[in-house]
């Protein structure tokens, strides 16, 4: 009979393994994309350490499970009612009972150990930043200020409206602070490939609340979308933005355009005419690549309310 179940396990074992195998291969991920587990690729350094924690920190989990769903399996395959016999009792265990809170508080020891250091990194902040950015969120869009450049009418500053998605340039290889602010309602900063988010609040700071946060780089040129993290009002889901990275030299141009005035309008060049101006391709798009506006108007009540406002 031990024969008989055994080429029966090892049987199921194939067909299990053949299943899985399947599945992996089907999904057409690259070794890279599976250890990411459905994370974007990290575009600056305190992301990357991010998702090393989450690639080990899911690997340590599947491990755990994959022990819970074998000795699962191998209950409910090998240790079936069989008589009317109780089996042996194993209450009371003690060097079992042992191992059992041993090993559960070495795991979380060691997650929370990975996890402060991984935090403490991403929470860093340098002396002084290469560069500032005030981020000032507002119900539903976003305005991008460059307090170090200045122009005749204040620091240079991007502004969103219902027809344009804010561009927040910035130059790649350089440290960035983001100091944020609300003058509504609590909104969230999210850059998914920063694998970022951090709420912003509005004014009086409440309860400690850092609202300004560092990376040490964003180590590739390109167009990341970001988003509003934080349900806000009617609006919410189409409160995004792009951020923009461009080599610290295309930057400085950008930066010297919008504090020069634009013959052709009178006033300093916008985001869209400063990039206009500039020869660098598809980087230089006036426009956001990543996400579309989203047309708040909308007239459909005025079927119900007769059309009068
Ligand atoms: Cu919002």
């Amino acid at each position: 009979m031990g024969l008989k179940e055994g080429t029966r396990a090892a049987r199921l074992a194939k067909v299990v393994g053949l299943v899985g195998l399947v599945g992996i291969g089907a999904t057409g991920c690259s070794t890279d994309e599976v250890l990411r587990f459905g994370w974007p690729v990290a575009v600056t350094p305190q992301a990357e350490k991010m998702r090393e924690l989450w690639t080990w920190s899911v690997v340590a989990a599947l491990a755990v499970g994959v022990i819970v769903w074998g000795l699962i399996l191998w209950s409910v395959a090998f240790h079936r009612k069989k008589s009317e016999e109780l089996p042996r009792q194993v209450a009371y265990n003690l060097p079992l009972e042992l191992v059992l809170i041993v090993v559960p508080t070495v795991i979380v020891a060691v997650l929370f150990y990975f996890t402060a250091v991984t935090q403490n990194y991403v929470t860093d902040k340098s002396e002084k930043p290469d560069v500032t950015v005030d981020v000032i969120a507002f119900q539903w869009n976003w305005e991008f200020r460059y307090p170090e450049f200045k122009t005749a009418d204040g620091p240079v500053s991007t502004v969103g409206s219902s027809g344009e998605i804010p561009l927040l340039v910035v130059p790649s290889d350089k440290s960035i602070r983001f100091n944020l602010e609300s003058t509504d309602v609590i909104h969230s900063f999210y850059v998914p490939e920063f694998h970022f988010k951090r709420d912003v609040f509005p004014l009086p700071k409440k309860n400690n609340q850092d609202s300004s946060f560092e990376i040490t780089k964003i180590d590739r040129e390109g167009s990341f979308v970001g988003r509003c993290a934080e349900l806000c009002g009617t609006y919410h889901s189409v409160m995004n933005f792009e951020v923009r990275a461009l080599k610290p030299a295309l930057f400085d141009e950008y930066i010297g355009l919008r504090q020069k005035t634009n013959e052709k309008t009178g006033k300093p060049y916008t985001a869209a005419e400063a990039l206009t101006e500039m020869d660098c391709g598809e980087l230089c798009t006036p426009h956001a690549v990543t996400t579309k506006p989203f047309d708040t108007d909308r007239t459909v009540r005025e079927a119900s309310t007769g059309g009068g406002k």
